[in-house]
């Protein structure tokens, strides 16, 4: 069965690989499944069609024979639950590596979402100033803890698994910032999830769609 994502027609960061289909592509690449993509604009996204497979008219979506799905933390579960290599088989790794999906996304994206409103959206405001220090300060926080964690391990726990795959996509948003740098461990391993041949084949495949440059691999 043909599997279908969405993604943006033209990605605001230009093709940074900062979008969230860039983590779909990833994992589709980790478990070796080919797949299509269907471009939306900004204003398809928003339009009956595409509400059908994203209640809140937003990308990336999945779409397999008659399943539609969204939200990327359950298409990315989806795929590891189906296909190996993003889960371990023991069942208690496997539900720690789910908790570490669940940590990326629930723990340490939104400050560093927050980040993003700061610096986008309300940069103009007369408080922003103000603000950044506090939003700098809560991603620090479990930056620091993540960090402990992490030790001079490779991944989190043990084996590469979708809970990796998921951290690392959420702390690449912090890349320009500086702010992951003062982990040199947290850097290493944004690094590292940065060169898996899976991770280089889904960034070339977004950047060809934003640049028109051919993938490379
Ligand atoms: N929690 C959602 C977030 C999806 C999301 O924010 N998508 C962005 C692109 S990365 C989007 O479509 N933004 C356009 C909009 O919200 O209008 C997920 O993980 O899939």
């Amino acid at each position: 069965m043909t599997i279908t994502i969405t993604a943006f027609e033209r990605s605001p960061d230009g093709g940074k690989g900062l979008a969230r289909d860039t983590r779909v592509r990833w994992a589709l690449e980790e478990v070796g499944l080919p797949y299509e993509v269907r471009l939306v604009s900004f204003r398809a996204m928003k339009e009956p069609a595409h509400l059908t497979l994203h209640p809140f008219g937003q990308i990336p979506t999945f779409e397999e024979g008659d399943l539609a799905l969204f939200e990327t933390g359950a298409i990315v579960l989806h795929l590891a639950e189906r296909h190996a290599g993003l889960l371990p088989d023991d069942a208690n790794a496997r539900a720690r590596a789910i908790a570490w999906m669940f940590a990326a996304l629930n723990t340490v994206e939104p400050p560093i979402l927050e980040l993003v409103t700061a610096k986008i959206l309300e940069g103009d405001k007369p408080w922003a100033k103000q603000r950044m220090p506090l939003v700098e300060d809560r991603i620090r926080g479990s930056l620091e803890q993540l960090s402990a964690r992490l030790g001079d391990a490779d991944w989190l726990d043990g084996a590469f698994s979708a809970g990796d795959l998921m951290m690392v996509s959420v702390l690449l948003r912090l890349k320009p910032s500086g702010i992951l740098d003062k982990h040199p461990n947290l850097a290493a391993y944004v690094a590292r999830g940065e060169t898996r041949p899976a991770y280089i084949r889904a960034f070339d495949a977004q950047l060809a769609v934003n640049t028109g440059k051919p993938p490379t691999g």
